[in-house]
């Protein structure tokens, strides 16, 4: 493991025995690219990311809490994606790699959302599988309440081209209209603007797409958002590129539709895990 400079933002490049990848900022821990052994990268990063301070960057896996989209007063998707976190721990093992980043909250944090809290974002690499974990802790005497989830954006060939399996009969509210609907087809394709958030989705998901695949686990993350903006919607995003819809599909593990209720004192945990195949 190695502390570089990434588009002028410290951040940690780890490296498994076995040729895996994988580089996390500081700044939102937020995990940037990973290669499974073999060397083809797994994650989207959009050419027009913004590297700056106070400012979320688009693609990769950027964490949501204490707030999933605008499902409450704070900004979109939380406050803790662009904010410096602190490095606990990176190291590689025989077989792994893996590092630890820590965010407690501050007179900022504070301001936004009073609460005590010690969040922790594991991040390892083995092959051909990532494992990545949120952990929070109420370190204050109240109850905490809140949403999180891993928006992890997964490079395709070709959005149109890619299906996505395990979703079949699952529930889901289309996050354009507000309506419940059941998933009927054998997979999901997008052809169109997609913002879907399934309820107590079973694992494991897969994602095909080309001649490769992506399992997709989530433990403790009950629901799965699916989310790509199609053109017209694509072209509003100032950082992503016109035709970067097609490049991109977003499966995030979240939990979401129940906030998480936190004793003071009390631990929760949420997991995604990608297999490369
Ligand atoms: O997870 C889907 C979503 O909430 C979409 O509605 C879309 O807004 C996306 O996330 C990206 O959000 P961002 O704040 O990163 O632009």
């Amino acid at each position: 493991a190695q502390d570089i400079d990434y588009h002028g933002l410290p951040a940690i490049h780890l490296r498994a025995p076995d040729g895996a990848e994988a580089i996390i900022l500081l700044h939102g821990a937020h995990l940037v690219s990973w290669k499974p052994a073999g060397g083809e990268e797994r994650l989207y990063m959009s050419e027009k990311a913004l590297f700056e301070d106070g400012k979320p960057v688009r693609g990769g896996v950027p964490i949501c809490f204490p707030q999933f989209g605008k499902t409450g007063p704070l900004p979109q998707h939380g406050f803790v994606r662009d904010r410096s976190w602190e490095k606990v721990s990176a190291r590689a093992g025989d077989d792994f790699a893996m590092a630890v980043l820590r965010l407690t909250d501050s007179e900022a944090t504070r301001a936004l959302w009073p609460h005590a809290f010690k969040i922790e974002f594991s991040v390892a690499i083995t092959a051909s599988r990532l494992d990545m974990e949120l952990e929070v802790e109420n370190t204050g005497e109240a109850p905490l309440r809140f949403t999180a989830a891993l928006h992890t954006y997964i490079r395709v060939k070709e959005a149109e081209e890619a299906h996505l399996e395990g979703l079949r009969g699952q529930q889901y509210r289309d996050l354009l209209t507000g309506q419940m609907h059941s998933d009927s087809g054998t997979f999901v394709a997008i052809d169109r603007e997609t913002t879907r958030q399934y309820l107590a989705t079973e694992n494991p998901l897969l994602l095909r797409d080309d001649r490769r695949a992506l399992g997709i686990n989530a433990e403790n993350m009950p629901d799965t958002v699916v989310w790509n903006p199609w053109e017209a919607t694509c072209a509003t995003i100032a950082d992503l590129p016109p035709s970067a819809f097609r490049r991109f599909l977003c499966v995030e593990a979240g939990a979401i539709e129940s906030p998480v209720e936190l004793p003071a004192g009390e631990g929760w945990w949420g997991r995604q895990s990608l297999v490369a195949m």
